[in-house]
């Protein structure tokens, strides 16, 4: 039975379908493959997930096994991926997520995890090569009297789920405001090779698509009413660390322009998650830069700073990710934001084509590089998972400048992010160009191997560290071949130490 209605569901058969989230949650099949809204803690279902791992626990105490497949934009929040996981609940998961409860799971072996770069989940859907979604559960922010769907805070992948899920349960959110109603730009011309066509879009924020979500009424098993804030992703204020490793960005990219190589105003910006990611922006506000563009995935407190105090014109993101701070404002002024960032879905935030086109400058942070330049962004100590590649791969191998980031340290110092080979792939030295620390900047544009190994030792290394790392290096050029000199036996012994002792000290 319908429960009360709200102004934000204006389709009266869709209201028709309003719900508690356990009722909804009661029709989702064991075994499902679930398409959930969400990105980097934003628009993610509030409700049915927990109400599905409340029935998951009972039937796993009635001994009945119950596990479903997680699809969803990016990382969650503990409603989501936490509740779930706690529960056992989760068989697999795709493609980003940062849930401790979860990343235990996945590294004790009882969740299968698949780390897809972001751009690609959405096609490989679609080529069905994931296999068939059962249901799609998406949070909105209100339902249009033709059904048409108002986006919430992150796009993600909600255009793919509700288009090729069998069913879906929409979660309303009426706290978010509606005001945000026109900031989303939805993009309906993908297609499958053969039919692919260009995507035509030439400047960042530019709109190539219409503000609303289609889905096909007749599919809509549930309606569920939320009011309820997203996760607060709150920022440690920029730390020395950060604040050095800003200082060094700013400085090569004023350097950039000084010599002809960017625009006055630069490219458009790419920027990862995190403190460091988060410090560079900051660091751009006091830097020689204007008018500002921003082309990423996430936008968070600092591109929402820059664009408050009039350096960024505007930015395209897939999802609005903020501390409390943060959100007070952008909820205050939405109008004004409103004009000045576009959401859009992932599979075009971070499309290869345009990343090329736009010629995107890309900052990522990582866990560690090794002295040729290959980037490890997702494992500890080779085998177990921090957080996911995320849509750094999409950003690193096809912008116009790339660049990683990482304290030279962890762990108090004993682990260096500068190791002789790093313990995991995810970016090869064909893909990045600039790696930096709070120690230096290692510009590696047209160096061969051998130089990018010196540089980065020279520029990168923390100073307890580079004498080991020089060692290594001098070995390993006295003997075999000279084009990336390894010595095999000892390539992954600093990480071997690790496991062993807690350092990479000897
Ligand atoms: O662990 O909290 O247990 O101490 O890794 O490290 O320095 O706080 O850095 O929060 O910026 O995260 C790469 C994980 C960096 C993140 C990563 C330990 C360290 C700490 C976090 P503790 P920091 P950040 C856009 C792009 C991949 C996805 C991506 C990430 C924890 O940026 O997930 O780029 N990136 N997406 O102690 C052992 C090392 C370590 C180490 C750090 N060398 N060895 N542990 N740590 N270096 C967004 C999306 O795609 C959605």
């Amino acid at each position: 039975m319908p429960t009360s209605s709200s102004p934000r569901i204006q389709h009266p058969g869709l209201a028709q379908k309003i719900m508690s989230a356990a009722e909804a949650a009661a029709l989702i099949p064991a075994g499902a493959n679930i398409g959930m809204s969400g990105f980097t803690g934003a628009g993610y279902p509030k409700q049915v997930p927990q109400a599905l791992a409340a029935r998951i626990e009972a039937e796993h105490a009635a001994g009945r096994p119950f596990q479903v497949n997680v699809w969803t934009g990016a990382s969650t929040a503990p409603e989501l991926d936490g509740a779930l996981a706690k529960v056992n609940g989760i068989h697999q998961r795709l493609p980003f997520q940062s849930d401790p409860i979860c990343r235990d799971k996945i590294n004790a072996g009882e969740v299968h995890y698949l780390d897809i770069h972001l751009s690609h989940v959405a096609q490989h859907a679609w080529f069905g090569f994931l296999g068939p979604m059962q249901v799609a559960v998406v949070e909105v922010l209100g339902i249009l009297p033709d059904g048409r769907l108002i986006p919430s805070a992150a796009v993600g992948n909600n255009k793919t789920w509700l288009e090729i899920a069998d069913k879906v349960i929409l979660e309303v959110n009426s706290l978010p405001p509606i005001e945000m109603e026109g900031m989303h730009d939805i993009y309906y011309g993908t297609a499958i090779p053969p039919r692919r066509q260009p995507i035509h879009l030439t400047q960042a924020t530019e709109r190539i698509g219409e503000p609303y979500l289609r889905v096909d009424p007749s599919k809509v098993i549930a309606v569920v009413q939320t009011h309820q804030r997203d996760r607060d992703t709150a920022f440690a204020k920029p730390d020395a660390v950060s604040n050095q490793i800003a200082a060094h960005i700013i400085d090569f990219l004023a350097h950039e322009v000084k010599v002809g190589r960017l625009p006055k105003n630069m490219l458009p910006l790419q920027s990862g998650v995190g403190n460091v990611a988060n410090a560079v922006l900051t660091g751009l506000l006091d830097g020689p830069f204007d008018e500002l563009l921003g082309f990423t995935e996430v936008l968070q407190d600092g591109m929402l700073e820059l664009i408050k105090r009039g350096k960024m014109t505007a930015a395209s993101a897939t999802a609005i990710s903020l501390s409390s701070e943060a959100l007070k404002d952008f909820n205050e002024h939405i109008a004004f934001y409103r004009d000045r960032i576009v959401l859009r879905p992932q599979e075009i935030s971070n499309h290869p084509e345009l990343v090329r086109r736009l010629g995107v400058i890309a900052m990522n942070a990582m866990i560690e590089a090794d002295i040729y330049g290959n980037i490890n962004s997702t494992h500890v100590m080779g085998s177990a998972m921090m957080n996911g590649i995320g849509g750094s791969g999409d950003y690193a191998r096809n912008g116009y400048l790339s660049f990683f980031v990482t304290p030279s340290v962890a762990k108090g110092g004993k682990v260096s992010c500068i190791v002789p080979m790093v313990s995991h792939v995810d970016h090869t030295e064909h893909d990045t160009q600039i790696i930096v620390t709070e120690q230096g900047l290692a510009d590696l544009r047209g160096l061969s191997p051998r130089q990018r190994a010196q540089v980065i030792i020279d520029k990168c290394a923390h100073p307890d560290f580079r004498p080991l790392l020089q060692d290594y290096f001098d070995r390993a050029r006295s003997k075999g071949a000279q084009h990336t000199p390894h010595i095999l036996g000892e390539a992954l012994s600093w990480h071997e130490r690790c496991l062993a002792t807690g350092s990479m000290l000897p």
